[in-house]
């Protein structure tokens, strides 16, 4: 018999113009992953609206999104590809989880604490709960395993802290996932800023790189990276903007940290940031071009969602309804 598949579950927000931070991070990874795991992959829209959104602006990133993943290479034949609001047993099981998550746990997340200071005028409820939906989109799945990039990595174990709680208080429900780092590419930094992590909400447009910005944009915004006086190219985390533009040249060309500053021996930065901005441009062109053919078709892209939903759907279902009835919710008998 054919052993089952591990589950892999993870999600991107339509809350800005996807990064070469997410395609490092995440995306690549994923088309690696989708051959040897039952993967469910997921444009996270309820986890944007914890930001302010722009209604048609948020309906149009969501379908390039979705586009975007396809393009990158998922496979809708080979995975579960939806759209998570249309799946509302998101939202119901993150209620109920909700009541197995204690303020204290929520309130030492890292993510809430940067996002209200970001947008101080607006930190509402789901910017503070939104590790719960985060931890009711993996649970749903039973989901073994959740690609991400090292941001991620504290919703992940309070994901697990809850799923242990609720096996205690009941018994085993649900799957304790673990979080799936590459080392390579784990956080990429802002261009900009090279303390501070890639986000494609930065306001700067020169801070980072969207996967579908013109080879021009490219080569032009790692030009002006940010780096260093040192002018040499060697591999040192205490130099964090030339580490950073190794990482991703390393990332785009598969070479070794050694390989690129034996290449880059004795050359300027400039050169380097063209050979950076290149290759990256090389690695995006043709994700572009079947970008621009997928999101044309908008039927097509229509009925991706429709059965990703619907098979979503039938896993995520299965598991409320036993989180339902273990917590002593009366079945609804229709
Ligand atoms: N800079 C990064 N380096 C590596 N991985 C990253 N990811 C995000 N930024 C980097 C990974 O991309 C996946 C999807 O992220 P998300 O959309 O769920 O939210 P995020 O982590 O908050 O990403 P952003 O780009 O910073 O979005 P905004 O600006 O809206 O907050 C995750 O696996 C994440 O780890």
């Amino acid at each position: 018999m054919e052993d089952k598949k591990k589950v892999i579950f993870s999600g991107a927000q339509p809350s800005g113009k996807l990064s070469i931070g997410n395609y490092i991070g995440a995306l690549k990874n994923w088309v690696d992953l989708q051959n040897d795991y039952d993967c469910y992959y997921c444009v996270v829209d309820m986890h944007a609206i914890t930001v302010r959104q722009e209604p048609a602006e948020l309906r149009r990133r969501t379908l390039e999104t979705l586009a975007i993943y396809m393009a990158c290479g998922i496979d809708p034949e080979k995975v579960t590809l939806f759209v998570q609001s249309h799946v509302p047993a998101h939202a119901e099981l993150s209620w109920v989880l909700g009541c197995y998550t204690m303020f204290g746990e929520l309130s030492r997340m890292t993510q809430f604490k940067e996002k209200s200071r970001k947008y101080e005028n607006n930190i509402n409820a789901g910017l503070f709960t939104y590790p719960v939906l985060m931890a009711a989109d993996i649970l749903l799945y039973n989901a073994d395993l959740v690609p991400v990039g090292v941001d991620q990595t504290q919703h992940i174990e309070l994901a697990r802290n809850i799923a242990q709680r609720f096996n205690q208080v009941y018994s085993p429900t649900f799957v304790v996932p673990e979080g799936y780092v590459t080392k390579a590419g784990a956080k990429i930094m802002s261009l900009q800023d090279p303390e501070k992590k890639m986000s494609k909400s930065d306001p700067n447009p020169n801070a980072n790189v969207n996967i579908l910005d013109s080879r021009d944009d490219i080569i032009r915004k790692f030009k002006r990276a940010v780096t260093d006086s040192e002018a040499c190219i060697k591999y040192d985390p205490a130099r964090p903007g030339i580490a950073n533009l190794m990482s991703i040249y390393s990332v785009f060309t598969g070479k070794s940290f050694e390989e690129i500053e034996r290449e880059f021996d004795g050359v300027g930065y400039g050169d380097f940031k063209l050979a950076v901005g290149e290759a990256c441009a090389d690695t995006l062109a043709p994700i572009q071009e079947r970008f621009n053919q997928l999101i044309a078709d908008k039927d097509y892209l229509d009925s991706v969602m429709k059965n990703g939903a619907e098979k979503a759907a039938r896993t995520a279902y299965r598991t409320l309804s036993k989180v339902y009835k273990k917590v002593g919710f009366l079945p609804y008998v229709r």
